[in-house]
């Protein structure tokens, strides 16, 4: 895979539509996330430019003597690859091509190509190639044969890392093929979700904005080695984990893809069935990256991708990470504001810290197999239920009786039933 030797990001600043009320990214800062993108897809950034206009051009988005002004800048820092972070159409795609004489890509296709290069399971690999494949279908007007370079984005993956076709004929036989190898991997997942439900066993979903720290939040609640990576997008397959709660009742953890401001639609369907995982959660974790001065903004955006998920109104704890990052007494303050009652927790996934307060606080907001206080009086001989008991129990008291075990202990649901016969008083 060859990384772009140049990138410039270019700009058009889209007047606000009059809707106040989310926090919005202003063209600077989303300019700034374009660039972190490019390099997650191994874009070696040489310059940007930023455009303020009232109108977009519709043939050019940014008008033809703009887009000289960029040839020629272009040429003399020898970008072979010009990125806009607006989408274009095709035509525009096309049309802009035509008078920079080099590649350009759009937001879109930048962040397909970051998800291509990420996808490690089959389904991801298939839901990436489904959503490059349909993103380039109405692009194949008019195009000849660097048709084959069209989907490869930064690099040269193209889908499913084919050499591509040109034909689109093929091409809408490929997304046939493609759909149903996917219902076939879906099926199978079903069929392991359906075994994983059969359990009283909830799930907790991890959700936010790429880059947030949820992997590696991920991995010091589960011990887990899921990668975590200063690139966006490092996760796209989903993975579960149990994770025991201070009540030793056992959750199922589930780490998802990271959401951005504006995930192409074809992306979001692309990977609505991932996050069912979402969908299904009794319990979601919002992480937020404390440290980001657009922390506001990048909240904003999931709360957008939670309503389309439909999981808005479920359960949910905001998780702000990354406080090892913030000012000794602002990361006070607001833990302390916290642990007067709010629905936040202050955690830094890479120094361990809060984790305990957010154990716990999972554990009061979880239903699933509630947790008793139940007496027993076991006999000594029965090994196989005390170290049930020791495993999955919480036990405040133990005295030796007689050859059995008087015990008082916080026991969940699940594990009550199991020792039933011997409950006294
Ligand atoms: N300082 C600091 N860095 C953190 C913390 N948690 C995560 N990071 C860093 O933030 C970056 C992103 O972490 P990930 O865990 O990959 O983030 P993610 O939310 O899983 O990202 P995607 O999978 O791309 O959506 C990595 O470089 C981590 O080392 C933290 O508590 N403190
Ligand atoms: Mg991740």
């Amino acid at each position: 895979m060859q990384a772009a030797k140049a990138a410039s990001p270019k700009s058009v600043v889209p007047k606000s539509n009059g809707k106040p009320s989310i926090p919005e990214f202003d063209a600077e800062e989303s300019l700034a996330e374009l660039r972190t993108l490019a390099e997650s897809a191994g874009a070696k950034v040489v310059g940007s430019i930023l455009q303020h206009r009232d109108r977009v051009d519709p043939t050019t988005l940014i008008g033809a003597g703009k887009l000289e002004e960029i040839a020629g800048a272009a040429a003399s820092v020898h970008a072979d690859l010009l990125l806009f972070d607006r989408d274009l159409s095709p035509s525009q795609q096309r049309n802009i091509e035509k008078i920079v004489h080099r590649r350009v890509i759009d937001r879109t296709q930048l962040i397909l190509d970051i998800f291509a290069r990420h996808a490690r399971t089959r389904e991801g690999q298939l839901q990436v190639e489904l959503a490059q494949l349909q993103y380039m279908l109405p692009r194949l007007a008019g195009r000849g044969v660097e048709m084959s370079q069209l989907g490869g984005g930064i690099g040269t993956r193209g889908p499913g890392e084919t050499q591509l076709e040109t034909d689109r004929r093929k091409i809408y036989r490929r997304i046939r093929h493609v759909e149903e190898q996917l219902e076939n991997v879906r099926r199978i997942r079903a069929q392991q979700r359906q075994r994983r439900e059969s359990a009283p066993v909830a799930t907790v979903a991890l959700v936010g904005y790429t880059n947030a720290g949820k992997s590696t939040l991920f991995n010091v609640l589960t011990r887990a080695g899921v990668l975590s990576s200063p690139k966006m997008f490092a996760t796209l397959d989903p993975t579960i984990r149990g994770v025991t709660l201070p009540s030793k009742r056992k959750v199922l953890l589930s780490d998802t893809v990271g959401f951005i401001r504006n995930l192409p639609h074809t992306l979001v369907s692309a990977f609505r069935a991932t996050l069912e995982e979402v969908q299904r959660a009794s319990l979601i974790l919002h992480v937020s990256d404390a440290s980001s001065r657009l922390s506001a903004e990048q909240d904003a955006q999931v709360e957008i991708v939670l309503r389309e998920l439909e999981a808005e109104k479920k359960p949910r704890l905001h998780v702000m990470n990354k406080v090892d990052l913030l000012d000794e007494e602002v990361a006070q303050s607001l833990i302390a504001d916290a642990a007067r009652g709010s629905n936040t927790v202050y955690v830094s996934a890479v120094e361990g810290t809060g984790l305990e307060q957010l154990l716990a606080r999972i554990d009061a907001m979880i239903e699933e197999d509630p947790v008793s206080r139940v007496h027993l009086r076991i006999p000594q001989k029965e090994g196989k239920i005390l170290a049930l008991l020791e495993a999955r129990a919480r036990i405040y008291s133990r005295q030796y009786q007689d050859g059995a075990v008087v015990l008082e202990a916080d026991a969940p649901e699940s594990v009550v039933r199991r020792v039933r016969e011997w409950i006294v008083g």
